[in-house]
């Protein structure tokens, strides 16, 4: 199959894409605008990009905002309350249900990789089961990467150290943790170090719920980037939220950030998500509650945005749209300058694959697996300013999605 009248990003002109045994075979410069032949897709000139990803959500957690009771105050702390009332009643149907539907959404809208938090604060391992599972009937759709996430603690939570190590054995792909949830400082750290080492014995990613909370002095960020660091882990280690830094004086972040670019960890912020939960103990001004993601850009580190939540107690909206999320990063970071215009689909793209630590799985090349999305609009600027939509998705040279404009009619 062809993908024909291409653009593509950082090159000017129009392009066919081969694709041939699930790899993308070549990709050559068309002269001019052709006819699509039987069997190929046209993108009518719209970008052609490797698919979206979802570096960051609770898939576990994905519609069940209500349930039994909403959050009222819109803090992290009352939605861990609520979360906590519904998993009593959660169930290995209930959650593969939901989180297929969400892997739904996220079809619609060009994703195809995924990593999920799976709270595994819970001795049935219940969700991570059902999540095992939705890992490989899904794989059609999208390709899973699993998180055993400790939503209430490692070390404050009975038997958390057990339960992670559990999971691993069971098949998480990747180790988390929540420094900040901790009781106390000390078992914010030696939680840090304990899930590294778990992450080191048995070859796992590590991504880590750090400092995600307003107070300035939740610095477990700098405990993670050392532990990389001296491990050599970091290109495997993320940190995700780090909205404390939103918070740290400048003074601090001068120092932090030498040695978070020693480390290479990544960053993968929820800006949507950030900026609902965030800011809550203040009055006025009110703190934007979002980490430093400009300059950890300019810093030239590694830095994603995901979505965090579809409709959960944490946050109540939210519908699968990464572009949705990218567009209201780009307002809360202040990055829309012409030239953050110009290369914002990095942040929910090459930047978020390289978190995933995708590699050579990803991106266009010939060689790599035949999957990309043609968006409805020709370059990053126009995508994220029109929310274009994705017109298709090709996975392993197979179609999964395909959508058709919708028709506007203006009766006299
Ligand atoms: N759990 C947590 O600790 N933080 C979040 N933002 C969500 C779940 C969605
Ligand atoms: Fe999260």
């Amino acid at each position: 199959m062809k993908v024909v009248n291409a653009r593509l990003r950082r090159r000017t002109g129009l392009y066919s894409i081969t694709l041939q045994d699930e790899r993308i075979q070549s990709i050559t410069a068309q002269p001019q605008l052709c006819v699509a032949q039987e069997g190929n897709l046209d993108a009518a000139g719209g970008l052609v990009i490797p698919p979206l990803v979802e570096p960051h959500i609770h898939l576990d957690a994905v519609l069940t905002a209500g349930e039994p009771e909403w959050n009222m105050s819109g803090t992290l702390f009352e939605g861990i309350e609520r979360w906590g009332q519904r998993k009593a009643t959660i169930t290995h149907e209930d959650t593969k249900r939901r989180a297929l539907t969400a892997i739904g959404l996220l079809r619609d809208h060009g994703i195809q990789h995924v990593r999920t938090h799976v709270d595994v604060t819970d001795p049935s391992l219940a969700a991570l089961q059902a999540m095992l599972e939705v890992r490989e009937e899904a794989r059609n759709l999208v390709d899973l990467q699993i998180v055993a996430f400790p939503q209430e603690g490692i070390e404050s939570f009975p038997d958390g150290r057990a339960l992670m190590a559990r999971a691993v054995e069971m098949g998480a792909d990747v180790v988390g943790g929540i420094p900040h949830f901790e009781n106390t400082r000390e078992q914010g750290v030696s939680s840090i170090k304990f899930l590294m080492e778990l992450a080191q014995r048995s070859g796992c990613l590590v991504d880590v719920h750090c400092d995600e909370t307003d107070d300035p002095q939740s610095r477990f960020l700098e405990v993670l980037a050392e532990e990389a660091r001296v491990r050599d882990m970091g290109t495997r280690v993320t940190a995700s939220h780090t909205v404390a830094m939103g918070s740290y004086d400048n003074a601090y972040c001068s120092k932090l950030f030498r040695l978070l670019k020693r480390s290479g960890i990544n960053f993968v912020s929820c800006p949507t998500e950030s900026i609902h939960l965030q800011g809550r103990f203040d009055t006025w001004p009110k703190r934007r509650g979002v980490t430093r993601v400009a300059e950890l850009d300019h810093a030239g580190m590694n830095v994603c945005f995901g979505q965090d939540s579809i409709k959960d107690p944490w946050y109540p909206l939210g519908n699968g749209n990464i572009l949705r999320v990218l567009e209201a990063g780009l307002h809360i970071c202040h990055m829309m300058g012409y030239e953050d215009l110009q290369r914002s689909l990095d942040f929910v793209t090459d930047n978020s694959a390289r978190t995933l630590s995708l590699g050579d799985n990803y991106g266009l090349e010939p060689g790599r697996p035949a999957n990309l999305v043609i968006l409805d609009a020709e370059d990053d600027y126009e995508v994220v300013r029109r929310q274009a939509k994705a017109r298709a998705s090709v996975r392993l040279g197979r179609v999964i999605m395909q959508r058709h404009p919708e028709r506007l009619e203006y009766p006299q």
